[in-house]
């Protein structure tokens, strides 16, 4: 355990932030880990180091990674794909200018770089089963375009000036410490939260649309072991695939039933199906199982258990 780093995380109130700090926290010592965002300390960051710092503000990264000897930062602000798509040039904006202003810190002060990517950098015109990790790639949101711009800055960056940036492309992420904001993919958090609520759930996806997903702590474990892997192991430098589960809304809500039978649903889908519909189905991970042995432990019916145990324990 490499207990010298000290970590930036900028984007720490999201629903990643606030599971990696945690996991950040265990692994290298809640005195080394210092959280960041523009808002305000959320209560599930209670007990942890925090700051308020907006990465488009170079002068006080530069000064907060200076005053605290960062050694790494996971750079995790950023507008998502259907938020992205009701403020365009705002978006692109944060997105690829808070990524620079952290690339241009990393070459400055020699840091290691975590920044996740997305299955947002893929579009219509990609192989939508097993897509691979080299294909077509032409995203029609601003969230894809930035984030497939940025992919290429950290490799250019990692090849220019050497700068240690490693990345993943995150399938839809889903937790039960927090809810997400802005993105596709919400709907299979929020289901969890209606159907415990005793609620009626209207899905903002049509029930066939299948899309790849991921339970939290698969999603935390792989960023650590890719975060962890040896330099000399690495054979992508935009962005790896990364891959745990595909299910439709109708999939999960009957999982979800299992545990709710009066819980309900019905389809009205709106401007996030065309996003969803441009993304893929499956993804195809064998380069990041390779690279650096990546394997998830969580299938749909493994995860909706755990949530609901979960969810049912903190509401008690
Ligand atoms: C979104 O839906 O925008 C995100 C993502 C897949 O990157 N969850």
């Amino acid at each position: 355990m490499n207990t010298t780093e000290r970590t930036l995380v900028i984007g720490s109130c999201g629903q990643l932030g606030t599971e990696l700090v945690e996991a950040l926290c265990q692994k290298f010592g809640k005195e080394n880990v210092w959280a960041t965002d523009i808002a305000e300390k959320t209560p599930a960051l209670e007990g942890y180091q925090f700051m308020k710092l907006d990465v488009l503000d170079e002068k006080s990264l530069s000064k907060v990674i200076k005053d605290h000897e960062i050694t790494q930062v996971y750079h995790l602000a950023a507008i998502l794909s259907a938020k992205g798509e009701t403020m365009p040039l705002r978006a692109w904006d944060i997105n690829m200018q808070g990524l620079l202003n952290v690339l241009e810190a990393a070459k400055l002060f020699h840091l290691k770089v975590f920044w996740p990517s997305s299955i947002a950098v893929f579009g219509p015109n990609t192989p939508q089963d097993n897509t691979p990790q080299d294909t077509v790639m032409q995203p029609n949101t601003v969230y894809g375009m930035s984030k497939l711009a940025g992919e290429l800055w950290c490799q250019y960056y990692f090849e220019k000036y050497g700068v240690d940036v490693r990345s993943i492309r995150y399938p839809g992420l889903i937790g039960w410490k927090s809810l997400p904001g802005g993105g596709t993919t919400d709907y299979a958090v929020e289901i969890f939260h209606k159907a415990l609520a005793g609620e009626y759930f209207e899905c903002f996806l049509s029930e066939q649309t299948g899309l790849p997903m991921m339970y939290m702590p698969d999603a935390v474990k792989g960023t650590l072991a890719l975060m962890d892997a040896p330099a000399e192991q690495l054979t992508v430098r935009t962005s790896y695939n990364f891959a745990g589960m595909t299910f439709t809304p109708e999939e999960i809500y009957k999982e979800v039933k299992k545990h709710f039978p009066q819980f309900e649903i019905s389809y009205k889908p709106d401007f996030r199906q065309a996003i969803a519909d441009s993304w893929p189905s499956s993804i195809d991970d064998a380069v990041a199982q390779k690279d650096w042995n990546w394997t998830p432990d969580y299938d749909l019916g493994k995860m909706t258990e755990d949530i609901v145990t979960n969810l049912k324990k903190k509401h008690s």
